[in-house]
């Protein structure tokens, strides 16, 4: 399998993915400025969405959307517990925690990385994030991650967009819960590893 991806970038999501379910594969890097691949490749010719990540299997076969590509890898390494069982009431919760983010988080966070987006406009979607952080935080009281005790691809996603939080000037500070679920998430060693894989750290 190849991932494209950018580094810090949501797809760094899927990347802890893979590596907590222990799957192989290859990193492709995507310039998002430029939407091409190192060697030149119109990333557009891969993807017509331009967007990471994109994860491609061995028959080629191209699969989007972050959320779907972790219940992909989360589906095909059950005994990583990634996600639980289709059909459960617990895989329920794991897709709701999901969907939370990717349309309440990460796409109010995606306009503050625009440089046409005016200040104002960031003012109001700082203050909306702060909120939505806020409800995570109270959620994640008594909780080692999102669902309990057991980590999740959720858990991989929160971390990926809260790491945005201080470039962009959304204060989480103070959030006790979120910070020692960040801390934990660090302590991975697959998230040590594909930050590392990223350039994030050294
Ligand atoms: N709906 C997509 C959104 C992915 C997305 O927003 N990717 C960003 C990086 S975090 C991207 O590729 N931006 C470049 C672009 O939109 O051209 C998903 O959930 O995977």
């Amino acid at each position: 399998m190849k991932l494209y991806y950018s580094p810090g970038a949501c797809s760094l999501s899927p990347h802890i993915a893979l590596r907590e379910a222990g799957m192989k594969f290859d990193l492709v890097k995507t310039a998002l400025q430029t939407h091409t691949l190192a060697d030149g490749t119109d990333y557009y010719q891969i993807t017509a969405k331009g967007q990471v990540p994109l994860l491609e299997l061995d028959d080629g076969a191209r699969l989007s959307e972050g959320p779907v590509i972790m219940q992909y890898i989360a589906d095909h390494a059950p005994a990583s517990g990634l996600a639980p069982p289709a059909g459960t009431m617990e895989r329920y919760r794991v897709m709701e925690w999901l969907n939370f983010i990717t349309s309440e988080i990460h796409k109010s966070f995606s306009p503050m990385f625009n440089p046409n987006m005016p200040q104002d406009g960031k003012d109001v979607l700082a203050a909306r994030l702060k909120d939505k952080f806020a409800y995570v935080d109270a959620r994640l009281e008594g909780q080692d991650y999102l669902m309990g005790k057991q980590f999740s691809v959720a858990d991989a996603y929160l971390f990926t967009v809260s790491n945005w939080a201080a470039t962009v000037g959304v204060d989480i500070t103070g959030f006790k819960n979120l910070e020692a679920f960040r801390a934990r998430m660090k302590a991975r060693p697959a998230v040590q590893e594909a930050m590392k894989a990223e350039g994030l750290v050294k």
